[in-house]
C-alpha cells in the first residue's frame, strides 16, 4: 500500500524529501500545489508538505524528513546512534532551516532582484550569514561530518539547503575563505543521496552582485539650492552626467569588430508596425541574417524563488537596465510566465555575432540566466520566436501550455 503523497517543488526546502523518498525507494507519490488534496489540506500553501493514509497530514520540512527516514528505516543511523546524537542532528536541522537559510534568502534575494534591495539589510543579513557558517566552520575543522563520525541526515539538509549559498554567494574567495565548510559540503552534496537530486554540481566563480537600475536622466535638474557657477559650461546637472570612457576604451568591444547591420530599423518596425502581419515578417527578412547575429533561448535558472508575477516582471526590468550597454548588440524580449507563487521567466534575445557571452556579461546578474543557442530555420523554433514578439499565445514549457502574465522588451 502507498505510503502516501509528498507535496514538492523546485523550492530547496522539498530536496531533502525529494532525496529521501528516492534513497529509500519509499512507495511514496510525488505531487504539486496545484493538487486538490494539497489546497484542502495545507492552507498555509507551504512546501515540502505530506499526506498519509487516514487522513494523517504533515508539514514542515522537519517533521516531514524525520517521518520518513523513520519509517523506511527506524534504527537508520542517519539519525545519529543514541539519544545525544539524535538531539544534534536536530539541532543543525532546525539551525539550517530557522537561521541559516532564511538569512542567505536575505542577503541573495535583493542582490537578484528577487525582494526590494535595502544596503543595510543586505550587508547586515551577510553579516549574520556568516557568523552562522562560522559555526560550521568551527565544527569541520576537528570533524568530518557535522554530528559523530559518519555521514549523518544534519549533513544531508544542511548541505542541500546551503546550496542556495553556494548558487548565488559563495564564489571561490569565499571557498578559500571557508576551506572546511567548503570541503564537507563538497563531499556530502555528491554522495548518492544528494548527486540523485542535484546532479553534478557547478560552482560559482563570483558572488552574485547588485547594481542598482540606471538612474533616469532628470529633465529639468533642480537647481534651486546650488549656488550660481561663475561659469555655465554645461546645461546638465554635472553630477547626473556619466562619467565618459576614453574614446580607445569605446572602440575596444569586441563586437564591434563585425560588419554591422544595424537594429536601429528593427526596432523601430517592431514599435510602429502590427507585430503579426508586418513586424514578424520583416525581421525575418531583414534583420536575421546567421552570419552576423545569433539567437538565444534566455531562461531565468530560479524560477523556484519567483513569488509575485510582478515582481518577476521586475526582476527583467532591473535585468535589462544593467545590460543597457549593450543596446546596440542585443535585441530580445522575456516574459513571465504563469501566476503567483507558480510562474517561470523565459524568451529569446537576438544577438550580434555568434557567442552570448560578450553582450551579456556587463550585467553582473548575467549568470542567473541560462543561455541555449536557437537554430533560427527550425520551424518550432520561429514558432517561439514569433510567439515571444507577438505574446499572443501561451508559451509551452516543459510540455505543459502556460499564459503569458506580463513581460518586457530589450530595445
Ligand atoms: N517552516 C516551513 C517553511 C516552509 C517554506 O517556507 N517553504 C517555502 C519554500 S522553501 C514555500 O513553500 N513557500 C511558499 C510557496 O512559494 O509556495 C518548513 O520548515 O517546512
Amino acid at each position: 500500500m502507498s505510503l502516501g503523497t509528498a507535496f514538492v517543488t523546485q523550492h530547496i526546502r522539498t530536496f531533502p524529501v525529494k532525496a529521501l523518498i528516492k534513497h529509500f525507494n519509499l512507495d511514496v507519490a510525488l505531487s504539486n500545489q496545484e493538487d486538490p488534496a494539497y489546497i484542502k489540506n495545507f492552507p498555509l500553501g507551504k512546501v515540502p508538505a505530506f499526506l498519509g493514509p487516514k487522513g494523517f497530514k504533515l508539514s514542515e520540512v522537519i517533521a516531514v524528513s524525520i517521518y520518513l527516514i523513520n519509517l523506511a528505516d527506524p534504527q537508520s543511523k542517519l539519525l545519529g546512534k543514541n539519544a545525544k546524537e539524535y538531539a544534534e542532528v536536530l539541532k543543525w536541522l532546525s539551525l539550517t532551516n530557522s537561521e541559516v537559510l532564511p538569512s542567505l534568502v536575505a542577503t541573495f534575494k535583493p542582490l537578484i532582484g528577487a525582494l526590494p534591495y535595502n544596503k543595510k539589510a543586505v550587508d547586515e543579513a551577510a553579516a549574520t550569514s556568516e557568523k552562522l557558517i562560522q559555526v560550521f566552520e568551527t565544527r569541520l575543522a576537528n570533524y568530518t561530518y557535522l554530528v559523530g563520525e559518519r555521514l549523518t541526515f544534519a549533513d544531508i539538509f544542511s548541505a542541500a539547503l546551503l546550496v542556495r549559498g553556494f548558487d548565488h554567494l559563495f564564489g571561490s574567495e569565499w571557498r578559500a575563505a571557508h576551506p572546511n565548510t567548503f570541503r564537507w559540503f563538497n563531499t556530502v552534496i555528491n554522495q548518492k543521496i544528494l548527486h540523485d537530486v542535484f546532479g553534478d554540481y557547478t560552482y560559482r566563480e563570483k558572488p552574485v552582485e547588485f547594481v542598482p537600475p540606471k538612474k533616469e536622466k532628470k529633465a529639468a535638474a533642480p537647481a534651486a539650492k546650488k549656488e550660481p557657477k561663475p561659469k555655465a559650461k554645461k546645461e546638465v546637472d554635472e553630477e547626473e552626467e556619466e562619467p565618459s570612457a576614453p574614446a580607445e576604451e569605446k572602440l575596444k568591444h569586441p563586437l564591434e569588430a563585425l560588419p554591422r547591420i544595424s537594429l536601429d530599423e528593427w526596432k523601430k518596425v517592431y514599435s510602429n508596425e502590427d507585430t503579426r502581419s508586418k513586424a514578424i515578417p520583416w525581421f525575418w527578412e531583414n534583420q536575421f541574417k546567421p552570419e552576423e547575429y545569433s539567437l538565444w533561448k534566455v531562461d531565468f535558472k530560479y524560477n523556484d524563488e519567483l513569488t509575485l508575477t510582478f515582481m518577476s516582471n521586475n526582476l527583467i526590468g532591473g535585468f535589462f537596465n544593467r545590460l543597457s550597454a549593450s543596446t546596440k548588440y542585443l535585441f530580445g524580449t522575456l516574459v513571465v510566465y504563469g501566476e503567483n507563487n507558480n510562474n517561470g521567466i523565459t524568451g529569446f534575445f537576438l544577438v550580434r555575432g555568434q557567442d552570448y557571452a560578450p553582450a551579456f556579461d556587463v550585467a553582473p546578474d548575467w549568470e542567473s540566466y541560462s543561455y541555449t543557442k536557437l537554430d533560427g530555420t527550425d520551424p518550432e523554433t520561429k514558432k517561439f520566436i514569433n510567439n515571444m514578439l507577438a505574446w499572443d499565445e501561451p508559451v509551452e514549457v516543459n510540455g505543459e501550455k502556460r499564459e503569458i502574465a506580463d513581460g518586457k522588451v530589450f530595445k
